[in-house]
C-alpha cells in the first residue's frame, strides 16, 4: 500500500503497515534474467516509510509470477543456484533492517496441478522440488535474521470442498517444515474474499485453531472483496454494507485468535483496486475500505469496529 496523490493522506492516517503490492517482486527488481536488479523503487519505499514511520511487510521472495523474462524456463539446482538463491539473499539481505515480515513463498499450493503433495508445479518445483521452500526459509533467515519470515497461500477460508484441499495442502507443507526446523514463524492468509462463496466459522475456526497448534502467528495478508459478480440490482451502498459483512464474518473468527498479528487490505480505495481489472463485470466492484472518490465505505468502519472490539494481545 504505497502510493502518492489523493492515497498518501489516507496512507499516513490509516495503516500502520505498509506493503509494495508489485516493487518488490522479483520481476520488478530484475526485468530480464541476468540483468543486475534495480532497487531505486524499493530504497524510494524503505526511505518513506522510515520518515513516515510505518513498518514494512516485505511481498514477495519467491512467486510462481511477476518474474524476470526468461525465469519461467529455470529448472535444475544450478539454475537455483545461480538466479534464486543470490536474488533472495540480496533483497532480504539489504532490507534487513527495514522490513518486519517478508512473504518468503508465495502461494506454493494448488492441488489442481494434481502434485500428491498439492504443491505447485511452478519453475521453483522444478528447481529443487518441494524442497525449494525450506530453502528459500533458510536463505531469507540467513540474511535477514530478525524478519519474521511466512508461507502465503490465499482461498482457504470458505467451506467449499476445493477450499478444503487447500487447506490440506497448507497443512501438510507447514507441518513437514516445522518438522524440519526450517525458520518460519507464520502463515499469511491473503483473504481475498468473494460474496458467491460459503463461510462457515466452523470449518474457519477448526483451521485456525490448527495453526495456533503449529506456534505459528496468522497474518491476513491481502484482505478485499469480490462482490459484483453477485450484485444483482442492489444499490451500491447496500454492496458496499454487503461486503462489509463478509468482511466481518471472516475477521471474527481471525480475530478471536491469540495467533493473529495483524491485517492489511490489498489496496485502499476501490478506483486502484486490481479486482476492478479482473473482468468487465468488476468495473464497479465495491471491495476496499475506501470508495472511488476516497471516501470511508463501511468495510473501513467495519474494520475500526472489529479492531476495536477484539480483546486479543497481538504478538507484532
Ligand atoms: O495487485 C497486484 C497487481 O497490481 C500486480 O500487477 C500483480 C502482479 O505483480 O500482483 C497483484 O497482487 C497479487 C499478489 O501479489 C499475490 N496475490 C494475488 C494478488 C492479486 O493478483
Amino acid at each position: 500500500m504505497v502510493g502518492g496523490g489523493p492515497l498518501a493522506p489516507l496512507y499516513d492516517e490509516e495503516c500502520s503497515v505498509w506493503v509494495p503490492a508489485w516493487e518488490m517482486k522479483w520481476g520488478a527488481l530484475v526485468h530480464a534474467l541476468g540483468d543486475s536488479p534495480n532497487y531505486e523503487a524499493t530504497d524510494a519505499i524503505v526511505a518513506t516509510a522510515a520518515r513516515r514511520g510505518k513498518r514494512l511487510r516485505g511481498h514477495t521472495l519467491i512467486w510462481h509470477e511477476h518474474l524476470p523474462a526468461g525465469a519461467e524456463r529455470l529448472s535444475t539446482r544450478a539454475d537455483w543456484e545461480r538466479f534464486v538463491a543470490p536474488h533472495v539473499g540480496s533483497v532480504a539481505g539489504r532490507y534487513r533492517d527495514a522490513i518486519f515480515e517478508w512473504d518468503v513463498v508465495n502461494e506454493a499450493i494448488e492441488p489442481n496441478d494434481n502434485g500428491a503433495d498439492l504443491m505447485r508445479r511452478s519453475p521453483f518445483y522444478a528447481m529443487l522440488g518441494p524442497d525449494y521452500v525450506s530453502e528459500a526459509f533458510r536463505l531469507a533467515a540467513q540474511a535477514a535474521p530478525a524478519a519474521r519470515l511466512y508461507l502465503n497461500d490465499d482461498h482457504v477460508y470458505y467451506a467449499e470442498d476445493w477450499q478444503e484441499l487447500r487447506r490440506t495442502g497448507v497443512l501438510r507443507l507447514l507441518e513437514r517444515l516445522i518438522a524440519a526446523g526450517v525458520p518460519i514463524h507464520g502463515f499469511g492468509m491473503q483473504c481475498h474474499l468473494d460474496t458467491r462463496r460459503r463461510f462457515d466459522e466452523r470449518v474457519f475456526g477448526r483451521f485456525v485453531k490448527q495453526l495456533e497448534g503449529f506456534g505459528l502467528t496468522l497474518a491476513i495478508t491481502e484482505l478485499d472483496v469480490t462482490e459484483a459478480p453477485d450484485a444483482g440490482n442492489r444499490s451500491v451502498d447496500e454492496r458496499r454494507r454487503r461486503a462489509a459483512e463478509e468482511v466481518r464474518k471472516v475477521l471474527a473468527v481471525a480475530l478471536d485468535s491469540p495467533a493473529l498479528a495483524g491485517v492489511v487490505t490489498w489496496g485502499l480505495s476501490d478506483a486502484d483496486s486490481w479486482l476492478r481489472h479482473r473482468s468487465p463485470e468488476m468495473v464497479t466492484n465495491q471491495g476496499l475500505p475506501f470508495d472511488d472518490t476516497y471516501r470511508p465505505t463501511p468495510m473501513r468502519d467495519m474494520l475500526a469496529s472489529l479492531f476495536a472490539s477484539t480483546r486479543t494481545r497481538h504478538p507484532t
